[in-house]
């Protein structure tokens, strides 16, 4: 039963907060917002202070499911999960900050409108400068799922962004054996091993198995790391064949989309299905006797996705439910790192949490960023963007930014450019790379060496200045969001997006992708 809004004509005065239980809040501001603090719903989806206005629904939609919230991914009004802000002056910011799973936010003309989907919950109303605010929002978080022990992140090597899906036994075992002694204290082996997704067993580039590719790891003195993503299913994959009633369906009995990703359609287990429940504990079960302590689970948002589930719950305490038979079937001494995790459902149950999107040896897509509006691609200026408006989890949980870059090859970045994802590392705290050994001059080698050996002092300045030991950081060129096209750019841009949803010219990107994969393997192949 809705009940009405609990409507709030009364602020909080300047540095003091309040707490407030009720499913749905109205706050009528006492002027105008200048600017708008938005947070998206996953890791890779958007975070941002922008102008106080609707943007441009993102593309494609086919996408949706897994890029943002789909639930609300078409809002009319400026929108927000789990806590938005608003700058009334330069240090007048108010924080709406939901402490429950299930709530967002929106701006309606000169109201704050607070909304928990399944009944009553808390919610911080916090004034003050921007510091302020936020801590506070962290301070109660902290006190419903937990802080961060202290304890450095682990210094990481992934496959992920030089060699992509190419890899095999031989290619990482040359990349490993050519890191030498660099301070690295996991390395990760990402997408690419397994039969599929869904069919997590080596595939045929690896016939020596996974416990082998541990144990080559190990004997370099380091944790092994594995991705896996275990939350869904590609529809050719053996379990989605096998096992088809573990998959969540909505009410029409139709299976729930998580998106479109390897060239095929993807599909979310449903997180309260008993047995799928007894496969996803398992499954981390054995990845900790193949000898991986350091797991990197990604595309976990499936759990948290709309539908009709066996054991009828909010959708982020399903995904809640899920985590937790994660971990503790992983166990407490391994390093759990989630990726396009629901944030405030992931907070207590892991390590670390990706929190932009992923970094790419591109600054921006022109096509993603104007014509299709889409800040959740991978790309460096989307990661740099949505990682710095994040900061503030960080008393909660380890924040990864994702990788840097030192390297030339496949890489169109400046050295401005580099220099920005390596200060956000600093800052983070959380220091990872792809680069290939073999494609870094000794000049580059020493730098990621000296990059990887330094606890850097950190202090913010302001939302986008850094000081980081002797030198300030900007990330300006970062945060701001590219205007959207107009007159005859604007076309182009429906026929791009037009497209964009259409599987087949999907099928075509994929196979484009595919190739340049080919390529790049070859290359490495020549090398050899
Ligand atoms: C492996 C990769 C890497 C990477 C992850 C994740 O929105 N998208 O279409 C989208 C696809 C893939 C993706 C992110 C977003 O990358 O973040 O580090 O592990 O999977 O496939």
């Amino acid at each position: 039963m809705p009940t009405s809004p609990l409507h709030l004509n009364s602020l909080p005065p300047a540095s003091d907060s309040r707490i407030v239980s009720a499913s749905s809040l109205r706050l009528s501001l006492p002027q105008p917002a200048r600017r708008f603090f938005r947070h998206g719903w996953q890791s890779w989806s958007l975070a941002a202070w922008t102008d106080p206005i609707v943007l441009p629904v993102q593309r494609p939609k086919l996408l949706h499911p897994m890029q943002v919230d789909p639930v609300h991914a078409d809002e009319r009004s400026p929108h927000s999960s789990w806590v938005a802000a608003v700058e009334l002056a330069e240090t007048d910011i108010l924080l709406l900050g939901a402490l429950g799973l299930d709530a967002h936010i929106k701006l309606n003309g000169d109201q704050l409108q607070g909304q928990y989907d399944a009944g009553e919950g808390e919610w911080l109303l916090a004034r003050g400068d921007e510091t302020f605010v936020f801590a506070r929002y962290t301070d109660e978080l902290g006190r419903r799922f937990g802080k961060k022990p202290e304890r450095p992140a682990p210094r990481v090597w992934c496959s992920w962004y030089s060699l992509y899906t190419a890899i095999d036994e031989a290619t990482l075992h040359c990349a490993f054996d050519s890191l030498g002694d660099l301070p690295f204290d996991v390395l990760q082996v990402d997408d690419g091993w397994q039969i599929s997704i869904g069919d997590w067993e080596a595939n045929t580039k690896f016939p020596s198995g996974m416990r082998a590719l541990a144990e080559r790891i190990k004997a370099t003195g380091r944790t092994a790391g594995l991705w896996l993503a275990p939350l869904i299913a590609a529809e050719s994959s053996q379990l989605f064949r096998e096992h088809r009633d573990w998959f969540l369906r909505d009410v029409k009995g139709k299976f729930v989309s998580a998106g479109f990703n390897w060239g095929e359609r993807l599909f979310a287990l449903d997180t309260t299905h008993p047995a799928g429940l007894e496969w996803l504990a398992t499954l981390m079960k054995q990845v900790r006797l193949w000898g991986f302590d350091y797991l990197k689970l990604d595309f976990l948002y499936a759990g948290a996705l709309p539908g009709k589930r066996r054991v009828d719950m909010p959708r982020e305490a399903a995904y809640r439910q899920g985590l937790k038979v994660l971990r503790e079937a992983m166990g407490l001494d391994a390093f759990f790192l989630t990726c396009g995790a629901p944030i405030i459902p992931s907070l207590g149950l892991c390590d670390a949490l990706r929190v932009g999107p992923d970094v790419s040896g591109k600054w921006e897509d022109p096509r993603d960023a104007v014509m299709l509006y889409n800040f959740t691609t991978p790309g460096t200026r989307n990661a740099i963007r949505t990682t710095v408006n994040r900061l503030w989890l960080q008393p909660l949980v380890m924040t990864d930014p994702d990788v840097v870059y030192f390297v030339e090859r496949e890489n169109s970045l400046s050295s401005e450019q580099k220099q920005l994802l390596q200060d956000l590392a600093h800052v983070c705290r959380f220091k990872a790379t792809s680069d290939l050994p073999q494609w870094m001059t000794p000049a580059q080698r020493e730098s990621l060496r000296r990059f990887l050996d330094c606890t850097a002092k950190v202090q913010r300045l302001d939302r986008s200045r850094f000081q980081i030991d002797d030198h300030v950081v900007d990330f300006a060129p970062a945060l701001s969001l590219p205007t959207p096209a107009t007159g005859l750019a604007r076309i182009q841009a429906a026929l791009v997006s037009w497209l964009g949803n259409q599987l087949l010219a999907f099928k075509i990107l994929k196979r484009i992708d595919d190739l340049a994969l080919q390529r790049r393997k070859k290359g490495l192949r020549n090398e050899e």
